[in-house]
């Protein structure tokens, strides 16, 4: 197996390009399939400020270097969620990574700084665990964005990850969504611009990156996600891809050049910054009263901190 560039002993296969590449290569590779997304889709523009949402996982951690090794200044934002053990161990690499390559990084704990945990504001709200994450991870990222004058918020989303959102809301037609799902939402009044870098990259060259470049991430994926039905998508997809590759790069961006702008009328008005009033507690705009999280740190800061289980069992910390 030899590299297709320098011809030298090649390190990994990469079936969609059909070739096989050596580290250095291969980390090129990924670094330029990253420019390509920024530029293509017109994410960042040189020089920007950059605030990573990074989890300790491959792809944020992976991200984080490639933006940094791109000339942006990036910087990490840590949320500590507070889903046991998996939260400590998570912070802990992020800050070793960050210290390692000297990068500033951001951190916020939900329970020492608002008063909750994920598994409490989960049971406390009856939403999914994933929902009370989501929807805190989005207000925090955004907050930090504004304050700290970043020009956009990255988010190590892949390939797989986005084919497989993809999948799921053309299963069920979830028009809304499939009319927000671009890889960079524009900045409105509230709102930092979002990027998505890694849209051009799988999974698999992502560990692969990160392994090359002795980038330490924890491999284990949180226990919130068990069950969750993306992880259902992703193995169908990953079973068409084994039989025909880069079905999954045509099927996103056939989507992005051919299809979403076909559901624009389905976005909803505050997709574009219809929000109409600002929130009574924190200011952020929103379409009346208290916004979404104000509200789910009203009812969660309260309670009684709630064990960490995932439909009502418990989980290993
Ligand atoms: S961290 Fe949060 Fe994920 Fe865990 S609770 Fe769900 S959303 S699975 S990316
Ligand atoms: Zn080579
Ligand atoms: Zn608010």
């Amino acid at each position: 197996m030899k590299c297709q560039v320098c011809r030298g002993p090649a390190v990994i296969d990469v079936r969609r390009h059909n070739a096989n590449f050596c580290a250095e290569h291969f980390c090129k590779l990924v670094r330029d399939q990253t420019a390509k997304a920024i530029e293509e889709h017109e994410m960042l523009a040189p020089g920007d400020r950059v605030l990573v949402a990074v989890s300790g996982g491959k792809d944020s951690l992976a991200l984080w270097d490639l933006l940094d090794e791109l000339g942006y200044e990036a910087d990490g934002l840590y949320l500590g969620l507070g889903i046991g053990g998996y939260s400590d161990r998570s912070g802990a690499a992020v800050r070793a990574f960050a210290t390692r390559r000297g990068l500033t990084l951001h951190e916020v704990d939900l329970r020492a700084d608002h008063g909750y945990d994920v598994p409490t504001a989960a049971a406390v709200t009856r939403r999914s665990p994933c929902s009370a994450c989501g929807l805190s991870k989005r207000h925090l990222f955004d907050r930090a964005a504004l304050e700290g004058g970043y020009d956009a918020v990255a988010t190590g989303h892949n390939l797989d990850d986005e084919a497989a959102v993809l999948f799921g809301n053309t299963l069920r037609w979830q028009t809304e969504y499939l009319a927000r799902q671009h890889p960079v939402l524009p900045a409105r009044p509230g709102f930092p611009r979002k990027v998505k870098p890694l849209v051009r990259l799988g999974e698999r060259e992502m560990a692969a990156y990160c392994v090359l470049r002795g980038i330490d991430y924890i491999v284990e994926e949180c226990p919130m996600a068990e069950g969750n039905k993306h992880l259902g998508y992703k193995e169908a997809l990953n079973e068409i891809e084994a039989r025909s590759p880069g079905s999954k790069q045509a099927f996103y961006a056939g989507f992005l050049a051919r299809a979403v702008d076909r559901f624009a009328d389905a976005a909803p008005d505050h997709a574009e910054g219809g929000e109409t009033a600002s929130c009574d507690r924190c200011g952020v705009p929103t379409t009346s009263g208290t916004c979404a999280f104000c509200r789910l740190v009203e009812r969660a800061a309260g309670a009684q901190p709630v064990a960490l289980t995932r439909k009502g069992r418990p989980i290993d910390a």
